[in-house]
């Protein structure tokens, strides 16, 4: 009796923990501009800051899909991220002057994306 309550609290105790686990990787979508493989890339590079897991970004969607630990970093600080890399996001502008910086054949703001 006491074995099998002490086999079930332990079990407990890991399905619990198992689900904490769980919630602390979060999956989110990102509005991002860009227009082509090297935007890819940069923009890859940049959302890959510490705590991110997984970072796509689709050329045809404008949208970034990112796996990341809730409890190191946040999509705001993502966000920020790519910002500061030169493009614009669903949260706000590139920042100040990282624009003018990317690549002439990347400025998205001056094209249509094919
Ligand atoms: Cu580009």
């Amino acid at each position: 009796m006491i074995k099998s309550i002490i086999t079930l609290s332990i079990f407990l105790t890991m399905v619990g923990f198992c689900q904490a686990q769980e919630k602390k990787i979060a999956t989110d979508t990102l509005a991002v501009a860009g227009v082509c493989g090297m935007c890819e890339s940069r923009i890859e590079n940049a959302a890959s800051i510490a705590g991110v897991k997984k970072a796509e970004w689709d050329k045809q969607k404008q949208e970034l899909i990112v796996i990341y630990s809730t409890k190191k970093t946040s999509l705001d600080e993502i966000s920020k991220a790519i910002q500061d890399a030169g493009h614009d996001t669903g949260k706000g502008p590139a920042t100040a002057g990282t624009y003018e910086q990317i690549d002439k054949c990347c400025r998205y703001r001056e094209m249509e994306v094919h």
